[in-house]
């Protein structure tokens, strides 16, 4: 047995009891004879005093920060020590010894840029800003999957290397595949329709790949993709859902994350039902009247987003109806205006969220979209084959869990919310 209790669940009411605590050496102190260790584990920071009569004093002089230690001891209440109690060590056990100057203060006293946090990251994550900010995750996780069960929904594996295309080729990683060429699947999409179309409500939280060029702060190499499909449904259907998904994530973090927000300092803000829809045309209209030379097809970039933020005076908001021609062959058009489609971005201030829409559950539609944008359908036989075989209407959306973060956190970079980002300079740690 390596502890008794975690740090935290030793109370002032313990006073004169035996525990074991196991964790790292966060900080010592040296103070008139006596040492003093803070320790930290999974549940925070715990303070060890170790007399110098005390028969563990020996090994508390060879402890240096980051090092893993068992302490058995005898648990004092006092008003004066964090939490109320102080552990007098009467036995320590070196478990393992860190080196010592440590490349990164995990105390977070002293501040290291970006490039610094990214080498040294598992001792970054190890401070407690980064420990807050993957227990936020873990909850936004926990109440994306409990939101979607109880709506029915049923979670799903879709294979990661696949045979071509869904979101534009340019960003596709290519695997040698038994000397075949395959590519790094860049999206569920093919995949999670072909599952609606047998349990009709899926979702996934898996890895999507893109070889992005573009080197911001919003793009990853390697991201979860959090992927929702949905039969007998269409793009309004699924946007009412993500609106449900987005208020009891930001409801469960508020619930039961209160403590990691208090690290991070942020709330995040308040997802108000139903989330502004603002069309298309209209946002760009909005824009054209500030100034901005945009004309119909062409995209909404961020500052443009800044722009709109102002104008609509909310932080979340949907665009809708995007034009045909910007969106993925297997977005349905609108049938009164086929120029248009029935897609949907969510916006958080200037960043997209998530994207979705209504499919194309035809395959002479499917065939035509192809060819319009440039596709061979042969290509897609291995998808367009079961939309002979009887493919319901079905809409769905993927939503980018690092870009989620920047919302739930206020980190205004996927890049340090990921614990190991990759990117076009990055492929280790
Ligand atoms: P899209 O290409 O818009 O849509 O991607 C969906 C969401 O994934 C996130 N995302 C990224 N996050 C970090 N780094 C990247 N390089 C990156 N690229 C995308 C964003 C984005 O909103 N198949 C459709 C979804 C659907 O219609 O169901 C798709 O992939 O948050």
């Amino acid at each position: 047995m390596y502890r008794s209790h975690f740090i935290a669940d030793v109370t002032p009411e313990y006073d004169g009891k035996e525990v074991i605590w196991a964790g790292w050496v966060h900080l010592l102190r040296d103070l008139g004879g006596k040492k003093f260790i803070i320790l930290r584990d999974k549940t925070g920071l715990g303070q060890v005093v170790v007399d110098k009569n005390s028969s563990a004093f020996g090994i508390s002089q060879e402890l240096t920060q980051e090092s893993v230690i068992q302490v058995r001891g005898i648990v004092k209440a006092d008003k004066r020590a964090p939490r109320g109690i102080e552990l007098h060590a009467e036995e320590i056990t070196l478990l393992s010894k860190a080196k010592a100057p440590l490349p990164l203060d995990v105390s977070g006293k002293v501040k290291a840029d970006i490039d610094t946090r990214l080498r040294e990251r598992v001792l970054d994550l190890r401070r407690q800003e980064m420990q807050a900010v993957i227990k936020i995750q873990s909850l936004a996780l926990k109440a994306f999957r409990e939101t979607l069960y109880k709506e029915g929904f049923i979670e799903i594996f879709t294979p990661k290397i696949i045979a071509s295309a869904t979101e534009g080729g340019a960003q596709l990683f290519p695997v040698i595949y038994f000397g075949k060429e395959a590519f790094l699947a860049q999206s569920p999409q093919l995949y999670k329709e072909l599952m609606a179309g047998v349990v009709e409500r899926v979702f996934e939280v898996a890895p999507a790949w893109r070889a992005e060029e573009s080197d911001t702060p919003f793009h990853l190499a390697e991201f979860i993709s959090m992927d929702v499909e949905m039969a007998f449904a269409d793009y309004n259907d699924v946007m009412q859902l993500l609106e449900k998904i987005l208020h009891n994530i930001v409801k469960t973090i508020k619930e039961e994350g209160k403590e990691e927000l208090k690290i991070l300092n942020y709330e995040p803000p308040e997802v108000k039902i139903p989330i502004k829809r603002l069309k298309y045309t209209e946002a760009i209209e909005i824009l054209r009247s500030k100034g901005y030379n945009i004309k119909f097809g062409d995209d909404i970039g961020t500052p443009e987003l800044r722009i709109l933020n102002e104008e609509l005076k909310e932080d979340l908001y949907f665009i809708i109806d995007w034009p045909s021609d910007a969106r993925p062959f297997y977005t349905k058009s609108k049938s009164e205006n086929p120029e248009l489609s029935e897609s949907f971005d969510l916006i958080y201030k200037f960043l997209e969220i998530v994207s979705g829409s209504t499919r194309n559950h035809k395959r002479e539609v499917l065939e035509e979209t192809l060819k319009k944008k440039g596709l061979k359908p042969e290509s897609f036989e291995f998808f367009l084959k079961w939309f002979d075989y009887g493919m319901p209407p079905h809409a769905g959306f993927g939503m980018g869990l690092a870009r989620l973060m920047v919302m739930l956190t206020g980190i205004q970079s996927v890049k340090e919310i990921v614990p190991f980002p990759r990117d076009k300079k990055r492929l280790t740690p």
